[in-house]
């Protein structure tokens, strides 16, 4: 892409009412911009990264055994009157009439929907297990929207929903998630600890967040050492000793209970960015939904229900990457993998030269922000590095004399002279490749 051609509004100042760094980056790199308390525009450089976010998390479900479908942002009442959860939501829900007076609301989770849709379809226990989700936009009339996209009021949510036929294997799918979630927020970049936590107004008997320990962290969290060794790489543990490992949200954490004594306790910060849920039969129940067992009897079905905050993921991983300089995106997440910056536009040399190394960066698939524009050098760097993209390639008119450009990678701040051929055989061999199907 052409900077010319783009449109990324970058703010030179702060902006006064972003209070944590999260925000202040978003706005200032042009990813997002404010429409009203809580509700965001996407601008082209933010919705590259939410894309990327989306499909790292749609990729890793579907390898974990999830099947994605889309439902509607509004829904009707009805079903929520049905699950005697109309009024448990108070405020939270937006709710409003259409032409007909019929009363729909704005999705702020899609347990009832989902659970009507299941029983349409799903008859028999042969069709069981099934864990379906879908990544869709919703709504909580949140009292204190603040941070950005870390609370927003209108959000993008994975929001994912199994059915089972006994407890036990709603259990096994529960710690399948568990492993899913890891393994998700791993590949974007991100350390996540799970915490015991209260399931709320969603329910169950047993529930994780996902935790993402960040100072700007809107939850207190307390947690093995461990923890830390494993995130530094010093201690490796299988899934199961994980789970054993205490870690307790505020709300759950007792200190008489907890077996890590209180010298060696661990408390930190967090961002919820999911939240794993074991349901039981609280909807199956209230909406009474069964499917026939092996005899032909019915069968109550069990279920759980998994949470990402896609979109408060940017602002998480902003906080857990960033330096004075602005953004510092992981490969995985990058809205381009390389900013090349055409030092003097108005030298034909050097124009010559970024032409030819941007049609090559492209050719060999690496997605390219290409800086053609005949802004000072001053500003076009501090751009780039507020913008964050993994790697910068400066042409420049001394360097292409001999052949060389500079590249200099965002995050070490390591520049080197190089060959353009050498320049764009180590950025693309950093680009991050496809999960294979
Ligand atoms: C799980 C999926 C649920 O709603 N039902 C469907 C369950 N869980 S949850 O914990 O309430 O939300 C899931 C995740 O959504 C993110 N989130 C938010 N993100 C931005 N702004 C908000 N106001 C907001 N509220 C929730 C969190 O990451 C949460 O874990």
């Amino acid at each position: 892409m052409r900077l010319s051609k783009f449109f990324l509004p970058l703010l030179k100042e702060n902006p006064v009412e972003a209070q944590i760094v999260s925000h202040r980056l978003m706005l200032r790199a042009g990813l997002i911009k404010q429409e009203a308390s809580g509700l965001y525009s996407w601008l082209p450089l933010g919705l590259r990264v939410l894309d990327k976010v989306e499909t790292i998390v749609s990729e890793e479900l579907e390898k974990a055994g999830c099947v994605r479908l889309l439902m509607p942002t509004l829904q009707s009442t009805d079903l929520w009157k049905e699950s005697g959860r109309y009024d448990a939501l108070g405020k939270e829900m937006l709710r409003f009439n259409d032409r007909h007076e019929r009363e729909l609301l704005y999705s702020p989770t899609c347990e009832e929907m989902i659970v009507n849709i299941f029983r349409t379809f799903v008859k028999s226990y042969k069709q069981l297990p099934l864990n379906l989700f879908q990544i869709q936009w919703k709504f909580r009339d949140e009292i204190r929207p603040r941070f950005g996209v870390m609370r927003g009021r209108e959000f993008y949510m994975k929001d994912g929903y199994s059915f089972h036929s006994s407890l036990e294997d709603a259990t096994r799918e529960y710690a399948n998630m568990y492993d899913a979630y890891h393994a998700i927020f791993k590949r974007l970049g991100l350390t996540s600890i799970a915490v015991a936590a209260d399931s709320g107004a969603i329910g169950g008997n047993l529930s994780h967040e996902f935790q993402v320990l960040a100072e700007n962290g809107e939850s207190q969290v307390y947690y093995d050492p461990a923890f830390d060794d494993i995130r530094d790489g010093k201690l490796n543990v299988t899934s199961e000793q994980m789970r054993e490992l205490y870690a307790a949200a505020d709300e759950l954490h007792d200190p008489a209970k907890c077996p890590v004594p209180a010298d060696k306790l661990r408390t930190a910060r967090g961002i919820e960015v999911g939240h794993i849920f074991l349901l039981g039969t609280k909807y199956t129940d209230a909406m009474n939904v069964d499917v026939t067992d092996a005899d032909g009897k019915p069968l109550r079905v069990q279920m759980g229900t998994y949470g990402i905050g896609v979109s408060r993921l940017l602002g998480a991983i902003i906080e857990a990457s960033h330096d004075e300089g602005g953004i510092i995106w992981p490969e995985n997440v990058a809205p381009y993998q390389v900013g090349l910056i055409n030092m003097r536009a108005n030298d034909e040399e050097c124009t010559k030269a970024a032409e030819e190394i941007y049609s090559k960066l492209h050719l060999a698939g690496v997605e390219t922000l290409y800086d053609d524009t005949d802004d000072s050098a001053g500003k076009k760097f501090a751009g780039m590095d507020l913008i964050g993209l993994p790697w910068q390639l400066v042409v420049g008119p001394r360097g292409v004399k001999s052949g060389v450009v500079e590249l200099k990678n965002r995050k070490t701040g390591e520049k080197v002279e190089v060959s353009f051929a050498e320049a764009i055989e180590r950025v693309s061999a950093t680009t991050p490749k496809k999960l294979a199907a």
